[in-house]
C-alpha cells in the first residue's frame, strides 16, 4: 500500500467527525481527497515527499484517483494504486507522488515497440544518422523487442531490459543502473552510443541511472535519450501512470547530467508519442545554446491548469453524444488510463498486439480483440491517439466515427 494512502487511512480512521462513512463507501470516497491531502502535508513536513532529483520541496498539481489500475496489466483484477502528480519547481520536474515496485510492472511486459510502423521508421532514421568508429559498441537501455538496436548492422549491440519480451538482439535481462553498467563495462568495454528511448521516465532512481551512463560511456561516446516532453503533459494527461515516475524537462536533465559528469550537447524536439525531446549527452561540463534556450523557456511554464483540464475533459467525455456500438482502438497504457478516468463503457478494444488480445483492459472485463472486429463498431475512441495517422490509414476502409481523446474537448 502506498505511504500516502496508508497515512490517509490512518487519518481517516482517527477522524471521528465523519461517523459511519467508511473508506470504501461512496460517502467515504468523497472525503478521500481531503485525507490524501492531509496525509501529504504530514509526509511533506517530515521530509518524506521530496524531489527525487534535487531533494527540494514539491507540490501537488494533479490527481487521477485513488485506485487506478496499473497500465500494461491486462487483467480484470489488475493491481491499483493512487495516481497523483507533484511538481518540483526548482527542476521543473513533474513526478509521481509515490511509486510502485518496478518488478510489479516490468517483469511480464506486453508492450512491443515493433507494433508501430511510425516508431520503426523513427528509430531507423535515428540509427542511420550515427557515425561510429570501427568495432563500435552500442547499448540500449529499455530495449524491449530490439526494434532500435536491430538497425545497427555494423556494430556490436547489447540491449538491457528487465522484461520477458522476446528480443531480436542480444539482451541482458536486468535493470540498468551503476552496478549493471560496471558489469557490462568489465565484459564488453565502454559504449560508443547508449540509447535510452522512453525509459528514463520509468526509472525511480535517476541518480543510479545517470551514474550508470557515466560509468559505461566511452570518452568520445554519446548518450541519446528520448522522453515525452513536459509541454505535452497537459494535453496528454493520460500518459500520467504508475510506469511514468517523471515528466522530464531540459532543466532537470541538465542538472542531473552535470552531477554525473555529463552535459547536454544538444536537444532536439521530436514529434513521436505526442511530443518528445531528444537529448544528446557527452562527457564534460558545458551547456549548449539550445539547452539554454529551453531552460529559460521552462522557467515560464505553468502546470496550474492541469487538474482543471483533466476534470473538463472527463466532463466532456460524459456529455459526448456516443451512439451505437462504441469500441476503443489501441489498448495503449495511456488508453487504459483515459478509459478509467473518463469511465468509458466500451464494448471492446481493438489492438494489433497478440500478447494483449484475449485479455481485458486493466481492471475491467472489456475484451481486447483483433482489429478486424472494428467492423462491428459504429464509433471508436482512438485510445492510441499518438499513432492517429498510422491507425486511420490502416483502417481507412472503416465507415464509422473516430472519437479522438484530447481533441473533443469543448470547455476548459
Ligand atoms: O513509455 C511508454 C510508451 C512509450 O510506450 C511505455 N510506458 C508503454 C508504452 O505506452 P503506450 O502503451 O501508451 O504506447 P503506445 O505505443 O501508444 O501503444 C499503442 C498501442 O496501440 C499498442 O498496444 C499497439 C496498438 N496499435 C494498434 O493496435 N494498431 C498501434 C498501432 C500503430 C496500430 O496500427
Ligand atoms: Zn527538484
Amino acid at each position: 500500500m502506498s505511504k500516502v494512502l496508508a497515512a490517509a487511512k490512518t487519518l481517516y480512521d482517527e477522524a471521528r467527525y465523519f461517523p459511519g462513512a467508511g473508506w470504501d463507501t461512496a460517502d467515504g470516497r468523497k472525503h478521500a481527497d481531503f485525507y490524501m491531502n492531509e496525509a501529504r502535508s504530514v509526509l511533506a513536513a517530515v521530509g518524506e515527499l521530496r524531489c527525487r532529483v534535487c531533494g527540494g520541496e514539491t507540490r501537488l498539481i494533479a490527481s487521477l484517483g485513488h485506485d487506478v489500475p496499473y497500465p500494461n496489466v491486462y487483467e480484470h483484477d489488475a493491481p491499483r494504486s493512487p495516481l497523483r502528480l507533484e511538481l518540483c519547481e526548482t527542476c521543473v520536474l513533474p513526478q509521481l507522488e509515490e511509486t510502485v515496485p518496478p518488478a510489479e510492472m516490468f517483469t511480464c511486459y506486453p508492450y512491443r515497440s515493433a507494433q508501430s510502423r511510425t516508431y520503426l521508421d523513427h528509430v531507423r532514421a535515428l540509427v542511420e544518422r550515427q557515425i561510429l568508429p570501427r568495432d563500435a559498441f552500442v547499448v540500449e537501455v529499455g530495449s524491449n523487442d530490439g526494434s532500435l538496436l536491430s538497425h545497427y548492422t555494423d556494430a556490436t549491440v547489447l540491449g538491457v531490459d528487465p522484461s520477458d519480451v522476446p528480443a531480436s538482439v542480444p539482451t541482458l535481462r536486468a535493470y540498468f543502473n551503476e552496478r549493471t553498467a560496471w558489469k557490462i563495462l568489465s565484459q564488453s568495454g565502454p559504449a560508443h552510443r547508449i540509447h535510452a528511448n522512453n525509459v528514463i521516465a520509468h526509472c525511480p532512481d535517476p541518480h543510479d541511472l545517470f551514474a550508470g551512463f557515466n560509468a559505461l560511456l566511452d570518452d568520445s561516446g554519446i548518450v541519446i535519450i528520448e522522453s515525452p516532453y513536459i509541454d505535452s503533459l497537459v494535453e496528454g494527461w493520460d500518459t500520467i501512470y504508475q510506469e511514468h515516475v517523471f515528466y522530464w524537462s531540459v532543466t532537470a536533465i541538465d542538472r542531473l547530467a552535470l552531477e554525473h559528469g555529463l552535459s547536454i550537447a544538444a536537444v532536439e524536439r521530436i514529434p513521436i508519442h505526442g511530443g518528445s525531446m531528444r537529448y544528446y549527452l557527452k562527457r564534460g561540463d558545458f551547456k549548449s545554446s539550445t539547452a539554454r534556450t529551453w531552460i529559460a523557456w521552462e522557467q515560464e511554464m505553468s502546470f496550474d491548469h492541469l487538474d482543471a483540464r483533466i476534470r473538463a475533459e472527463v466532463r466532456d467525455m460524459h456529455r459526448y453524444p456516443f451512439e451505437g456500438v462504441v469500441c476503443g482502438y489501441g489498448a495503449a497504457a495511456k488508453g487504459g488510463i483515459f478509459r478509467h478516468v473518463c469511465d468509458l463503457d466500451l464494448a471492446f478494444v481493438c489492438d494489433s498486439t497478440p500478447e494483449k488480445q484475449g485479455h481485458t483492459m486493466p481492471g475491467t472485463t472489456i475484451p481486447i480483440v483483433d482489429p478486424v472486429n472494428l467492423a462491428d463498431a459504429d464509433m471508436a475512441v482512438l485510445l492510441a491517439w499518438n499513432f492517429e495517422d498510422e491507425i486511420r490509414e490502416r483502417e481507412s476502409w472503416w465507415p464509422g466515427t473516430w472519437v479522438v481523446p484530447h481533441r473533443e474537448l469543448v470547455t476548459v
